[in-house]
């Protein structure tokens, strides 16, 4: 495992963008890296700023002419990727990227081909925030875990690091946020060996940018049925 592919899938995220590019570049690694954004049809300056990264020795910029949704966007990222290990990078600052190392570890010992971070174990600090969205998303993972038989802790998670050599195997069609539990679904199915970190979360509030709604949770939960029940 030499080179990691950091996927970081963009929709209208002008105030944490520049932030969190400089962040992935200086997070501690032991391994080449490279990041490619896909920015989602931003309209609010995103893209400008994304542009004038252009020549980045590090950064492959990719520019959705419109919004289709993060999966595609992730779908479109995997594409061009060229690591033979991928994580996904939200562009909001929620999830640090200091913590790499760490996610990565159970593949590069051998032991793991995916690694969900997770928000609800370990002793990293979390922000305190929504207690019915937490409740939510508890309730996405059961449901998730009860079609894979896998016991996971934090299905939704943006934190999943897997070998590049799994999207051999499985084909992704969720454009929106089913991208999650689609996923989940297909590595199950396929039996890949499956491991978890604690991870921290510093979750943002909905006046802060937080975009997710009930109507992304009532689309999961048939996402969940769609790949458990009828694939
Ligand atoms: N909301 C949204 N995000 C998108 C889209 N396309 C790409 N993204 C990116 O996908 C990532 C996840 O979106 P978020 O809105 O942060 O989703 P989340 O973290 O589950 O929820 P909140 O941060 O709580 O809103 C971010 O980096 C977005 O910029 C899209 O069509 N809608
Ligand atoms: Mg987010």
């Amino acid at each position: 495992m030499k080179k990691l592919s950091i996927v970081m899938p963009c929709y209208n995220e002008i105030k944490t963008i520049d932030t969190i590019v400089q962040k992935v570049l200086n997070a501690p690694l032991d391994m080449e890296r490279e990041l490619l954004i896909i920015d989602d049809g931003s309209l609010d300056g995103t893209r400008d700023y994304l542009t004038s990264l252009n020549g980045h020795p590090d950064i492959k910029v990719i520019l959705h002419e419109k919004n289709q949704g993060k999966g595609a966007a992730l779908r479109t990222g995997f594409e061009h990727a060229t690591g033979d290990v991928i994580i996904i990078q939200d562009a909001d600052l929620e999830y640090d990227p200091n913590e790499y190392s760490k996610l990565l570890q159970p593949i590069l010992d051998g032991k793991a081909d995916v690694v969900y971070g997770s928000r609800f174990i370990g002793s990293e600090s979390h922000r305190v925030l929504y207690y019915w969205h937490s409740l939510g998303n508890r309730f996405l993972t059961t449901l998730s875990n009860m079609f894979t038989n896998l016991n996971l802790t934090d299905m939704e998670v943006c934190y999943k690091a897997f070998k590049r050599s799994i999207l051999d195997k499985i084909t992704l069609n969720e454009d929106r946020f089913g991208f999650e539990p689609e996923f989940t679904a297909k590595i199950a199915r396929q039996g890949f060996s499956v491991y978890e970190v604690g991870i921290s979360y510093a979750g943002r509030t909905y006046e802060e940018g937080k975009k997710i709604n009930w109507r992304d949770g009532v689309r999961a939960i048939y996402v969940i049925l769609k790949y458990g029940i009828f694939h």
